[in-house]
């Protein structure tokens, strides 16, 4: 594999800048939490990538069969030169918006962004070599903060796939799509991903799977803390759990303290106690009715031209115009 072309937009200082201030913020509060993007090192987007084939985890099977029936019609509707892929990891699914707009004869350039330059690294590689003539440029950065530097001509389509969008928290989430629609031209596209809201027992066994591949994920910000700030977390004195929580309409991931213990984060500047039993929400996973992403997005100043959901009407993907 050669040297892939890579923009890097977080310097490594500025990463554990951010992290330090997260962990201060969150595990300092009464009750502890911390953002989910920290699962994804080499290790945690790994894991990730495990999740995607468990049995349990519907999501990525549910909207890869969504992709493959519309991809062409995707490719016919938004006429995209520039595909750009927020949040893309191994961006395996993305093959087949690729091949419906390289068919379609409009396609020039890929851009995807994802945290994690490991994986990163290893799509941008995979990609260039697999589809001739393309360009690829992959862009190392959050997507909550480096959208204003996206590249490619126009019309470009922005995919934001897996249900990620479920990340963030509803107020959060109205600025993040906002903050779309405000870096593309009228005329351009956003293809969003959307877990559809179902029975209790289907969503938490999505999230605490049977091999305990999830619990692993979980835990892997942990042993993210540890080194990159220095600290003592033991991970196996963490339980994982998954919990629905109807009324919020999302999953939260946990992790449960198995006994007292008193953590140590130098790099943070804080020791973290912990009583048997309290937890830290390390993740919400909003679920979603059509009618209410629907309005979201029309508050947003998109316009949804289409909705299309997999056969068991697990998840949602729904392509608007700006
Ligand atoms: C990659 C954010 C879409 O929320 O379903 C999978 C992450 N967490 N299992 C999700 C995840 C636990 C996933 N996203």
């Amino acid at each position: 594999m050669g040297e892939p072309d890579l923009d890097v937009h977080s310097d490594p200082d500025d990463v554990t800048a951010a992290l330090r201030a997260d962990v201060r913020e969150g595990l300092t509060a009464a009750r502890k939490w911390l953002p989910p993007k920290w699962f994804y090192d080499a290790r945690g987007s790994a894991l990730f990538e495990q999740i995607t084939v468990l049995p349990e985890y519907y999501p990525t099977r549910s909207e890869r069969e969504v992709l493959d029936r519309e991809a062409a019609e995707i490719a016919r509707v938004t006429g995209a030169r520039t595909l750009v892929e927020l949040g893309s990891g191994s961006s395996e699914k993305t093959r087949l918006l690729l091949d419906g707009l390289r068919a379609h004869g409009t396609l020039d350039e890929f851009v995807p962004l994802d945290v994690s330059e490991s994986a990163l690294a290893e799509a941008v590689a995979a990609i260039s070599a697999d589809y001739e003539g393309l360009s690829v440029r992959g862009v190392v950065g959050d997507f909550t903060q480096h959208l204003g530097l996206l590249p490619g001509e126009r019309p470009r389509l922005v995919a934001f796939l897996g249900g990620t969008i479920g990340n963030f928290l509803p107020g959060e989430r109205a600025k993040f799509l906002r903050s779309v629609r405000d870096v593309l031209d009228e005329g351009e596209w956003l293809l969003l991903g959307t877990d559809l809201v179902k029975d209790a027992v289907t969503l938490e066994r999505a999230y605490d799977d049977a091999a305990g591949v999830t619990g692993e994920f979980n835990r892997n910000v942990l042993r993210v803390i540890n080194a990159r700030l220095g600290a003592d977390f033991d991970p196996d004195r963490f339980a994982h759990e998954s919990y629905w929580d109807a009324g919020e309409s999302w999953i939260e991931m946990r992790l449960r303290a198995r006994e007292d213990m008193v953590v140590r984060i130098p790099g943070a500047g804080i020791d973290v106690s912990f009583e048997e039993g309290e937890h830290i929400r390390t993740e919400v996973s909003a679920k979603f009715r059509p009618a209410g992403i629907g309005a979201e997005l029309a508050d947003a100043g998109f316009s949804v031209e289409r909705w299309w959901t997999d056969e068991r009407n697990l998840f949602g993907v729904s392509l608007s115009r700006s």
